[in-house]
């Protein structure tokens, strides 16, 4: 069903839209050839390829303008493209849409450190704009291990969390104002740098986490905050998720602040070990390590310890460093690309949260289940678990397998009262099984709010498509005709 719902317009490859994008944007800044067009038609997991006639790439705002009415006036859809980082097949052209890059629109405008935000084009950076942000003593807040790639743009338009959300919120949390371009050209501005301002519908809060389906994001205003003075990062192995919850609080109650805390197993250690060639970095092999980071009134390095000896029938190892700490981070940040290598497939990712009190039933079902359905296919779990966060990795899945798989384990979040996506988004890799995550009158009006900033669905048409069939029921059935052929 998605894959006929989605308008399969391919005026893309029309000539004449190729020379009038050329002339908005200048002839260098239109890529038609095929060999330059591998790193924007394919996601960096190789799960999600599709094909484009043309990337363009604007200067400014007033060329994606242009560009979109272009496009718009010939019918040619658009899928918009920050640092192709994400992995829900968002920003991958699976349809033959043109595909609008922001990689030109990297101008870092202004810091105010009065105000505390920052105003920057959409292409820029996360790594970039932190740099930005520090030079005055502050910080975005927002990071990813995709920081050198991920963009503004694309942070706001997944609502990325990332490693620091605990701390700082997301990504939709932080965003003050919006400059973003609706599918007929139009350019709708929301800019205000204030904390209260409450006229009307919270638009930027709308655009964040709408995976360029309402608008293609150009200029972002967010807010910075003072970051942490000196931190500490324990690395602990634990014998369960609920004495890492338990640890996570007791650090709270010792009067630390959580950094960050996140979740690995055995499994996935000893693939970034493997992978980086590293020691293991505690003397016993625990079922599960908790990486921790945290500030706090000057001495967190001896609260840290305190608090670790006060648990020590509990936790089993521990390491712990001043922060950064990049040894100790480096187990947990080298996980994508340790599972991406060791993966005989594309690995299928599943990102989903659950309660804080569902984890560990969430967890200790789905080993179990997928060895019995599913032998030969190997979990990695990790992830942000104080926000209940787990990226369930699944390696060596064949290609027939993977919709099953996605099937069995979307279904096991949803029976714990969980979500299907909790930071990557719905992309192409969620989009059959979204009526398990919002009710029939939720999506309607999700998809009402589209039809009026783009009636004819032009941009990125392969994602949010499921209206239509989610309208007549969204159960068991309709959810069967939805799966991709
Ligand atoms: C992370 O937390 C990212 O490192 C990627 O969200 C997670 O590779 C993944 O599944
Ligand atoms: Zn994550």
């Amino acid at each position: 069903m998605p894959d006929q719902a989605a308008p399969a317009r391919s005026a893309a490859g029309d000539p004449a839209l190729t020379d009038a994008l050329q002339r908005i944007v200048g002839p260098a800044h239109v890529i038609t050839d095929p060999a330059m067009l591998e790193g924007y038609v394919a996601d960096r997991t190789g799960r999600w390829r599709g094909t484009t006639a043309a990337v363009v790439r604007p200067a400014d705002t007033a060329e994606v303008s242009a560009v979109l009415a272009c496009c718009h006036d010939a019918g040619a859809a658009v899928v918009p493209q920050g640092g192709n980082t994400g992995l829900v097949g968002g920003s991958v052209p699976l349809h033959g849409e043109v595909v609008v890059s922001t990689s030109r629109l990297t101008a870092i405008d202004n810091v105010d450190p009065v105000g505390r935000t920052l105003s920057a084009g959409a292409g820029v950076t996360v790594a970039a704009a932190e740099e930005k942000a520090r030079r005055h003593g502050l910080t975005l807040g927002i990071d990813l291990a995709s920081r050198d790639s991920a963009t503004l743009g694309g942070i706001v338009s997944t609502n990325a969390g990332g490693l620091r959300m605990i701390r700082y919120g997301d990504t939709r949390s932080r965003l003050l104002g919006v400059e973003a371009v609706l599918a007929d050209g139009r350019v709708l501005t929301r800019w205000k740098a204030l904390t209260k301002d409450n006229v009307g519908y919270d638009l930027p809060g709308l655009l964040a986490g709408a995976e360029g389906t309402l608008g293609v994001v150009t200029r972002v205003l967010m807010k910075l905050s003072e970051p942490a003075g000196e931190t500490a990062v324990a690395l602990a192995g634990i014998p369960d998720v609920g004495e890492g919850l338990a640890l996570v609080r007791a650090l709270e109650h010792a009067g630390l602040i959580i950094e960050a805390a996140e979740l690995m197993t055995r499994d996935g250690m000893r693939l970034v070990g493997d992978h980086l060639r590293l020691r293991a970095p505690l003397d016993v092999d625990a079922p599960y390590a908790v990486l921790v980071e945290v500030s706090g009134p000057a001495v967190q390095q001896d609260a840290l310890l305190s608090v670790l000896a006060g648990r020590a029938d509990a936790v089993l190892d521990a390491a712990v460093e001043h922060g950064p700490a990049r040894r100790l981070w480096q187990y947990r940040e080298a996980h994508t690309e340790s599972v991406g290598v060791a993966s005989s497939t594309p690995p299928v990712k599943l990102d989903v949260s659950t309660p804080l009190s569902r984890i560990e039933a969430f967890l200790g079902e789905l080993g179990p289940g997928l060895s019995e359905h599913f032998p030969g296919v190997r979990p990695v779990c990790f992830g942000h678990f104080a926000d209940g966060n787990i990226h369930v990795n699944l390696m060596d899945v064949e290609p027939a397998q993977q919709e099953a798989i996605t099937d069995h384990v979307l279904r096991l979040v949803a029976r714990h009262g969980g979500s299907i996506s909790a930071e990557h988004g719905v992309g192409r890799a969620k989009l059959p099984w979204i009526a398990l995550g919002r009710e029939p009158v939720d999506l309607a009006v999700m998809d009402a709010v589209r039809g009026a900033l783009d009636p004819a669905r032009m941009l990125n048409p392969g994602l949010f498509h499921w209206a239509a069939a989610a309208h007549r029921g969204g159960d068991g059935a309709v959810l069967g005709r939805m799966l991709p052929g």
